[in-house]
């Protein structure tokens, strides 16, 4: 079976998020039919779109070999494991892990948009993404590294 490098933002901004950021990316790794996992630094951010405390963000790439959709429900599995509830579009949660990149796959379906259809333009996700793969081109978007120039403004820094 083929593999492709898939990667995902992570992001929680209630609760214990260091721990729960924690468990998450443990919960990644222990997914089947994935291997060579690696994780940014943590890093905080003002919310963008959305209200209550800072987040908690990092990127996890791994290897896979689980199609795309299975990937989306094997993460959905782990938030509701966390207890996520979507009470309304962007509320504050209790961990959020959105599927960023799936190789240089261009994927548009009721369920699934990948390329994820904001990361382009949000410094949490550009920053901890770039630590990873610095030469990392978003298909239909363009490199990391000039996308990051246009999210200078945003509040994120790294979490001690
Ligand atoms: N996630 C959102 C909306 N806004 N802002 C920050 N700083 N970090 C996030 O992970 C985030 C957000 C929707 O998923
Ligand atoms: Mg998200
Ligand atoms: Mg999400």
């Amino acid at each position: 079976m083929s593999e492709v490098s898939a990667c995902v933002g992570l992001g929680a901004n209630l609760g214990d998020t260091r721990a729960v950021l924690a468990a998450a990316y443990c919960s990644l790794q222990q997914l089947p039919s994935t291997r060579h996992h690696r994780c940014s630094p943590w890093f905080i951010s003002a919310p963008v779109d959305s209200s209550g405390p800072d987040y908690l963000n990092a990127v996890a790439c791994f290897d896979t070999s689980l199609s795309p959709h299975a990937l989306l429900e094997a993460l959905q599995g782990i938030e509701r494991s966390h207890g996520r509830e979507r009470p309304y579009r962007n509320a504050p949660r209790t961990l959020d892990l959105d599927l960023l990149l799936y190789g240089d796959q261009q994927i548009e379906s009721a369920t699934l948009t990948v390329p994820h259809p904001r990361m382009h333009e949000r410094a949490f996700v550009l920053l901890p993404l770039a630590t990873l793969l610095p030469g990392a081109v978003i298909p239909g978007r363009g490199p990391v590294s000039t996308l990051m120039s246009s999210v200078a403004g945003q509040s994120v820094w790294p979490a001690d």
